[in-house]
């Protein structure tokens, strides 16, 4: 039976007879132990000398009998096990809680006891062959060398990475320096430096604006030379741009010592000012939501740009958007290595251990279209959340567990102990830089007063608060270490804070006079934007008929050699008739030709969702997979000379990591076309925090543009509850301010037109498509390559498309948007009727309200019906409802209000039984055409 090496729960008291049996095991066939056993092994018998014999040797003993160097070998084994066991579990015992709450700490597997050694022991001398750098030590150096290694102010995780050079990286890291500090005293200086700015500021504001909510950071001031030093050190290591994530907790100081936000603007925002430029743009949000960038000088001249994501309350939704940032910037510098941008995410414990959205940012951080170079992430390990202590608040012996999903380094570090914290800043830095993947530094401390500047903490933690009270401030006992060294005379150290001081005062000053700069959404990459007009907003979205012909030939073409799946070669067949033809261009062509033609004119296009590349419904095929060898054939990518990239990614399967991701994308590259795909639609609410605080609401709160596109395949077509809607009500209700758009489109050249238009204006919208499921293959559902051509453009609303007898004389008009309309259409047909005009709101949000009056004018005598396939509580009759009645009243027509017809009220979006479901349909049908 194999035994994991790492596992040594059950060695207690019979280790050494365990050892020993498995080394016999070992000797009689090696392949009966675990492969960790016999590396071990292996390891310690290296031919020409057995273990015993250089043991022997070592301890100064050679010519033993086999009874004596049997017995050395096995006090060897012994030892080393204790050895991996430091370096397995050392941080359990590690002096990492400033407060020292947990009291006295034991751990069998890290008790010389547990290995058969007792006081007798300690001053033996012990062959450990190379380990820890000796050769033999005793046991007491053994035990110094590793309490001081694995349990001091740094606690370490690495032992779960199973890649051998990192962990061997690692290890020769911490084992070499055994976690020893040391700093030069300018070093000293710039640390003491970053805490007498983190202590000061949250005092003085503390004393300026008593009670006033800010989240302070004290307890947790080390949090700023943390900071401070992966900057440092990724910047000395080739990093240009870091986009930062962080949630409330210490936020103002964050962006004002480190992000240089000036402090009179942070004050005039505590004075009431509004924290936008202009009051008339947007919400505003509250300040410690609000981002910010600058570019700061670092030592030795090299220059950095940082910047903070805006981000809601949510806690630890910010990280995919980050990521998504940092990924559009690589992308748009050429960054393919990923070390000139990279990202920090902070964290509160409480958030870290609890919010799925961290394991789903883990989850991405490695794969092919979303890694990032890896994100250091930094834990302001307070040990509470809001009221809720950690042994309530999470099942794992530490916030950071999370982190190993990804084999991610965890380094604990004791807050007040500033320069183990810098040490391991910089370990978790260059960590970063060397391997290009995800590190955790857990910063443990404490959050000196209540949650916020209103709460009292000893309601519910009166023991924790009453030790805080007498804690002294990391501050404090870091300027006593550096006089007690001789760095800092007392005097000088009272007059660094006081020289704060009195600029914090100066700043206050001019805060009362502060007046913002203009807004600086339009900056950068979003030079030459502008604020949506209120009108004016098709854009140029038509393409020339040659230029179309050409493309779509290109796209249709497969390369020499490609061993396809006949049915693929049968779909680039009828791709390339359609071209040809210019006849009968179906949903995924009319799509393709909006990708293609973008990316011929240089703007990229990346598409990431679930199963996106061959597409859920086996439409789209993006990627044609040779059968023989499965190499990839991206066709987009072989469009025109010079063109853009497109990348198309099958996701990991979540949506809200995904979605977040992509909005984060969106947000730092303008153009490039990014879009989002949802499996079925109602899958979605999966990422509903995101839809809610970023995409509908971003704009507003934070002045920040995104021209996100979401493809939701909706539609009734009796494959139940959960497949036929994609919830489009939820998305009408959010819609204000004209805040994102909504449509719901029929044909592929419509389609078309509208993913063209994301790009072909001089302002960025989210757009929230529901998207087709049998339209995909419906013989009516098609366009001509020429409704692409010149003197198109997309359509808000599509008029009748049939010859009525007396359009003025028409006595219904049914409103409609969606999959629907072919159903009413094919039963107008059958019935013969020719006095039912049958429109099409293909945006409903904005709600097209010219387009849509200029349509229902032609029918003065018309009665009005909305006809929707979803329940009356669901799709888009709330929203539209009241807004045609508003339409028609202004109107010269007869009718003034619309009459409902689709399904009846439902608690569920639709039936699971298919036969009900056609009968629903043809009800609802039958009710628009006659009742
Ligand atoms: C998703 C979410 N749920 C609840 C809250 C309310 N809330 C704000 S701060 C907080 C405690 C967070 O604790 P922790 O993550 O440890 O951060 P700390 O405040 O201790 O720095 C809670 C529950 C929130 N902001 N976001
Ligand atoms: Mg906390």
């Amino acid at each position: 039976m194999a035994t994991r090496l790492d596992d040594l729960s059950f060695l207690s008291g019979t280790n050494s007879e365990f050892i020993e049996y498995l080394y016999a095991r070992y000797s009689a066939d090696p392949a009966s132990v675990d492969p960790s056993w016999q590396e071990f092994f292996t390891d310690l018998s290296r031919e020409p000398e057995g273990l015993g014999d250089r043991a022997a040797a070592a301890v100064g003993a050679p010519g033993l009998s086999e009874d004596d160097a049997r017995a050395i070998t096995r006090d060897s084994l012994r030892v080393l096990m204790m050895i991996r066991a430091y370096r397995v579990r050392g941080h359990l015992i590690a002096a990492l809680d400033p407060l020292g709450l947990e009291g006295d700490k034991h751990h069998p597997e890290l008790d010389p006891v547990s290995y058969g050694f007792s006081d007798a022991d300690y001053d033996r001398v012990f062959f450990i062959d190379g380990v820890l750098g000796q050769q033999t030590a005793t046991l007491r150096d053994i035990l110094s060398i590793l309490q001081q290694t694995y349990c001091g102010k740094i606690g370490i995780e690495f032992m779960h990475i199973q890649y051998p050079e990192e962990k061997a990286w690692i290890q020769e890291r911490v084992e070499g320096t055994r976690n020893r500090t040391h700093f030069a005293k300018h070093t000293k200086l710039e640390i003491l430096r970053s805490l007498d700015v983190a202590e000061g500021f949250e005092s003085f504001l503390q004393v300026k604006h008593p009670g006033t909510k800010r989240f302070s950071l004290e307890g947790s001031e080390s949090l700023i030379p943390a900071l401070e030093t992966i900057i440092e050190t990724s910047a000395a290591l080739g990093t240009e741009d870091i986009v930062f994530g962080m949630p409330h907790r210490g936020r103002l100081t964050v962006l004002t010592s480190i992000m240089a936000k000036p402090y009179r603007q942070v004050f005039a925002e505590f004075h009431g000012e509004s924290s936008n430029p202009e009051d008339v743009q947007g919400s505003g949000d509250v300040k410690y939501h609000l981002g910010t960038s600058s570019d700061r000088e670092l030592p030795h001249g090299r220059k950095i740009h940082l910047s903070m994501t805006a981000n809601p309350s949510h806690l630890e939704a910010v990280n995919p958007v980050v990521l998504g940032k940092v990924r559009a910037k690589q992308a748009m510098i050429g960054d393919t290595k990923r070390q000139r941008v990279m990202s920090i995410l902070m964290h509160g414990d409480a958030a870290f251990a609890g919010q799925g959205l961290v394991a789903e940012t883990f989850g991405l951080s490695q794969l092919r279209g979303y890694r990032t170079g890896g994100t250091i992430h930094v834990i302001v390990n307070n040990q509470i959340g809001f009221t809720t202590s950690p042994k309530h608040s999470r099942s794992s012996p530490y916030p950071s567990d999370v982190g190993k999903m990804v084999q991610a380094p965890i380094i604990h570090v004791n807050g007040d102990d500033p320069e183990a914290v810098v040490h391991a800043a910089r370990m978790a830095a260059e960590y970063r830089c060397h391997f290009s993947r995800d590190v955790v530094l857990d910063i443990f401390c404490y959050r000196r007063y209540g949650h916020n500047e209103g709460d009292e903490p000893a309601f519910t933690q009166p023991l924790m608060y009453r030790k805080i009270a007498d804690h002294p401030t990391t501050r404090q006992l870091y300027t006593e270490r550096l006089v007690a060294d001789g760095v800092l005379a007392p005097k000088e150290a009272d007059q660094r804070l006081a020289d704060f001081h009195a600029e914090l005062e100066g700043e206050f000053e001019a805060s009362k006079s502060f007046r913002p700069n203009k807004a600086d959404w339009f900056e950068g990459k979003w030079q030459g934007f502008e604020r949506a007009p209120e009108s004016e907003r098709r854009g140029a979205t038509s393409v020339p008929m040659a230029r179309l012909k050409e493309i779509g030939l290109a796209l249709s073409a497969l390369p020499e050699d490609f061993d396809i799946h006949r049915k693929i070669a049968r779909f680039q067949g009828n791709r390339r008739k359609m071209i040809e033809s210019g006849e009968g261009l179906d949903w995924s062509t009319g799509e393709a030709m909006a990708f293609a033609t973008l990316l011929g004119e240089g703007c990229p296009v990346r598409l990431s969702g679930q199963d996106s590349g061959r597409g859920t419904f086996s439409q789209r095929h993006s990627v044609h997979i040779d059968q023989t060898n499965e190499k990839r054939y991206v066709p987009l990518n072989h469009v025109a000379e010079d063109q853009a990239h497109y990348e198309v990614i099958d996701s990991m399967l979540s949506e809200a990591a995904v979605l977040g991701y992509e909005y984060g994308y969106s947000l730092a590259d303008p153009d490039t076309l990014v879009l989002w795909e949802g499996q079925f639609g109602d899958f979605a609410n999966g990422a509903q925090t995101i839809i809610d605080q970023f995409i509908t609401s971003g704009e507003s709160k934070w002045l920040r543009m995104s021209g996100l596109v979401m493809l939701l395949p909706h539609g009734y077509e009796g494959q139940g509850p959960e497949h036929s809607s994609a919830r489009l009500e939820r998305f009408l209700q959010m819609f204000g301010e004209d805040n994102i758009q909504v449509a719901n489109c029929t044909t592929p050249a419509n389609y078309f037109h509208i993913l063209r238009r994301q790009l072909h204006r001089k302002f960025r919208k989210p757009l929230i498509m529901m998207t087709p499921k049998s339209l995909l293959r419906h013989k009516r559902a098609v366009s001509r390559l020429s409704d692409l051509g010149p003197g198109t453009s997309f359509h808000r609303v599509l008029p009748e498309a049939a010859e009525l007898a007396a359009p003025a004389k028409a006595r219904r008009v049914v409103l409609c948007s969606g999959k629907v309309y072919y159903d009413l259409v094919e039963e107008r047909e059958r019935r013969e009727i020719d006095d039912i005009a049958i429109l099409r709101v293909e945006q409903l949000a904005p709600f097209p309200k010219r387009s849509l009056a200029t349509e229902l004018e032609k029918y003065p005598s018309a009665d009005v019906v909305w006809c929707q396939e979803e329940p009356k509580n669901m799709g888009a009759w709330t929203f539209i409802g009241p807004r045609i009645e508003d339409l028609l009243a202004n109107l010269d027509v007869r009718c003034k209000r619309p009459t409902y017809v689709g399904r009846i009220e439902a608690a569920s979006p639709a039936t699971g039984s298919n036969k009900k479901h056609v009968r629903e349909q043809a009800k609802l049908v039958n009710d628009a055409l006659t009742v």
